[in-house]
């Protein structure tokens, strides 16, 4: 590629003038910007040729070094399920310390007695199902460099932050007790953040030195600190669990996915209000290669862990 140095693109040195107009440039006619530009893309689709052949050898996506540099800890990979196709098995390597576990809205409000859930009458049993095998997870990254995070969903005491029709929904399909309000014989004033039944549940509630998230939304973009949070710390990859998987937790993953970050969900650490509903959020993941991410279970990636 030609470099620029036309005139026009000089300032001279030691000149007196506080500003000049613009001028001309011989790039801007005929799309030529585009046509150096775009020479960015014959590097990448080089470098992915690359990981495609080596992924036809080892079936794994490897932690790509010459994106995020080298590891800041141990590198180590994990099974995954139906990948690229159902039926197929593929695996997923990460940097122990460019990871975040997040823990999404275990919250008394979707797995816990008196809390929105159950004031909607689903079963807790179907969102609170992956606690026991999320707390085994929670105890074997607590021992590694992995980061931890945690995210609630609630809104703001004066309900402010909180649309107006989910406000309404959830008040009618709570048969007269809605977000803000405290069910009959409840602990707190549902998805209302400072509430008792906004709080994280004690099987997996968080520790000293992880990392809590406050979102008004299902997903977390512009409502939440979230991936500010995952962009200062430096993380490309996360391992994902919580409640619910159709809602909260698909919002976060595609978010999370759409800007960059490499997404594998635990499926047994997962749980919806609604069996089919679970079972095609998590085919639906899978879908396209994985169009969200990876799927794997808890006890593939406690086992992964033991080479961190
Ligand atoms: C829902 C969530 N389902 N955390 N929230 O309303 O998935």
């Amino acid at each position: 590629m030609k470099k620029q140095t036309s005139k026009e693109q000089k300032i001279k040195p030691g000149t007196s003038a506080k500003w000049q107009p613009g001028t001309v440039s011989n790039m801007a006619d005929e799309r030529r910007y585009e046509e150096v530009l775009d020479k960015r893309r014959e590097t990448i689709l080089a470098q992915a040729q690359k990981d495609y052949d080596d992924f036809l050898k080892n079936r794994t996506f490897r932690f790509p070094i010459w994106q995020y540099g080298q590891p800041k800890g141990k590198l180590f990979r994990v099974e995954c399920e139906d990948n690229p196709n159902f039926g197929e098995t593929s695996f997923l390597e990460f940097d122990s310390g460019r990871t975040a576990f997040v823990l999404i809205d275990f919250q008394i409000d979707f797995c816990g007695e008196k809390g929105y859930v159950d004031v909607m009458k689903y079963p807790l049993e179907n969102t609170a199902v992956p606690l026991l095998a999320t707390r085994k997870v929670l105890d074997a990254v607590r021992n590694t460099d992995i980061t931890v995070i945690h995210t609630r969903e609630g809104h703001l005491p004066d309900l402010s932050d909180c649309p107006y029709n989910k406000l309404l929904r959830s008040k009618i399909i709570g048969k007269g007790v809605g977000i803000g309000e405290k069910p009959k014989g409840g602990i707190g004033r549902l998805l209302v953040r400072g509430s008792k039944s906004w709080g994280i549940v004690k099987e997996v509630e968080p520790v000293e030195g992880e990392i809590l998230v406050d979102k008004a939304g299902k997903g977390a973009g512009g409502l939440s600190t979230l991936y500010p949070t995952l962009r200062n710390l430096g993380i490309t990859h996360l391992v994902i669990v919580g409640i619910t998987t159709d809602v909260c937790v698909n919002s976060i993953m595609t978010e999370a996915n759409d800007l960059g970050f490499w997404c594998l969900l635990l499926k047994d650490c997962t749980g919806a209000t609604d069996k089919g509903n679970y079972a095609a959020a998590i085919k639906s993941t899978k879908m396209q290669g994985g169009v969200f991410g990876w799927v794997s279970d808890s006890e593939k990636f406690i086992s992964a862990l033991n080479d961190v």
